[in-house]
């Protein structure tokens, strides 16, 4: 099962930014796909809640340089 989120980031001021954190947010076992938008400042991200929490994504963003918070 997938479900989708968003996430917003903070701290992205280029493309390579945005490049750093769909990487991280890609690498974590349980993601599926996960797009960063530098514009909006957010990141939709695909997942299978049976292999990862929310707090796993926000903590690969963090650990990426950057703020992430659950959109809620
Ligand atoms: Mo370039 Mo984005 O240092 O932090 S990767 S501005």
């Amino acid at each position: 099962r997938q479900v989708g989120t968003t996430l917003d980031i903070e701290g992205m001021t280029c493309a390579s930014c945005v490049g750093r954190v769909q990487k991280a947010l890609s690498r974590v076992d349980g993601v599926a796909e996960a797009s960063v938008n530098l514009a909006t400042e957010t990141a939709t991200v695909s997942y299978d809640p049976g292999l990862i929490t929310l707090d796993q994504l926000t903590a690969a963003v963090e650990k990426a340089g950057y703020a992430g918070t659950v959109r809620r």
